[in-house]
């Protein structure tokens, strides 16, 4: 692949970087995407079924189960280069925001400092009545377990369709967006809202746009600059072109 030499001077000379990623970058973690067929047990269901409140109030032991099944996975995945060449990026650059869709930890994981988690993290429980963290239980065997306060259910502290997000997690990315010279898109489908909306509000900004993902989105016309690729070989060798 060949990185426009353009594209490199413009990531070097930005004082204000913003990445956006989504389930992409995880997937040469050996984490499948959200779209991505599941596998095993689970490859039955529609992820986009699971991911609801309506579908907790339903049959929370299920939506519970799947969420064990992937904290499983997760914990046991690492960081790909993708995930460190972030961390990199964010060492070279003045202001650097990392926006996360994922909930998987491995941005932390890697080193990235400043991260703003837009659908929460699976590695915390919140009580589903109180929206309290918990971090502590009895019961740990039960699907799901109850929250030691009220004895309502305890359930992910991730952000569901149909849930707003965090107010002032939003308006962190959105004020990001907004004040960019360089934003890049990396490995999300920009389907989720208002996730895809943020590089829309930072091509309202006179910044370069970047996409980095194997295949194309509704947003890929936006972008000053498509880099078809796995985001762990694209970032790696655009980490090589900004630091040799
Ligand atoms: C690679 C790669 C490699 C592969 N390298 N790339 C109609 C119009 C507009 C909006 C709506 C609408 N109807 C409803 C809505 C709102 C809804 C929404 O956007 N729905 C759309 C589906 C249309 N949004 C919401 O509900 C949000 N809340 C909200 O709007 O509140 C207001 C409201 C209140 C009440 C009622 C209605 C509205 C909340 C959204 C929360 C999303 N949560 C999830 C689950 C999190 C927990 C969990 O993981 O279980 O977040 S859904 C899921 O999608 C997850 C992801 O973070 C998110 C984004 O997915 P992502 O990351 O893009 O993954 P994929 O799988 O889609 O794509 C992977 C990409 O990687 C692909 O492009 C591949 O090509 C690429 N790839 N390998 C690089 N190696």
């Amino acid at each position: 692949m060949r990185i426009p030499k353009r594209l490199v001077n413009d990531l070097i000379s930005a004082k204000k970087i913003v990445a956006l990623t989504g389930a992409g970058i995880s997937a040469e973690s050996g984490i499948p995407t959200f779209r991505e067929a599941q596998t095993g047990l689970w490859s039955k269901y529609d992820p986009q079924d699971l991911a609801t409140p309506q579908a907790f109030k339903k049959n929370p032991k299920l939506v519970w189960d799947w969420y064990s099944w992937r904290r499983e996975l997760i914990s046991k995945s690492h960081p790909n280069p993708g995930h460190y060449a972030l961390v990199e990026l964010e060492k070279q650059t003045q202001s650097f925001t990392l926006i996360t869709q994922n909930i998987d930890n491995l941005h932390s994981k890697a080193g990235s400092k400043n991260i703003v988690e837009l659908h929460g993290n699976i590695f915390r429980t919140k009580c589903s009545i109180e929206n309290t963290l918990v971090n502590k239980w009895d019961q740990p065997r039960s699907s799901p377990p109850r929250c030691p306060n009220c004895r309502g259910y305890l359930r992910p502290d991730v952000v569901w369709f149909n849930e707003n997000l965090d107010p002032k997690i939003l308006q962190a990315a959105v004020k990001a967006a907004e004040n960019c010279d360089v934003f890049l898109s990396i490995g999300t489908s920009s389907l989720v809202y208002p996730a895809a909306n943020l590089p829309i509000i930072a091509s309202h900004n006179d910044c370069t746009l970047i996409e980095i993902n194997p295949s194309s989105t509704p947003i890929t016309s936006l972008m000053d600059y498509v880099l078809k690729g796995a985001s762990g070989i694209v970032l790696q060798k655009l980490m090589e072109c900004i630091i040799q």
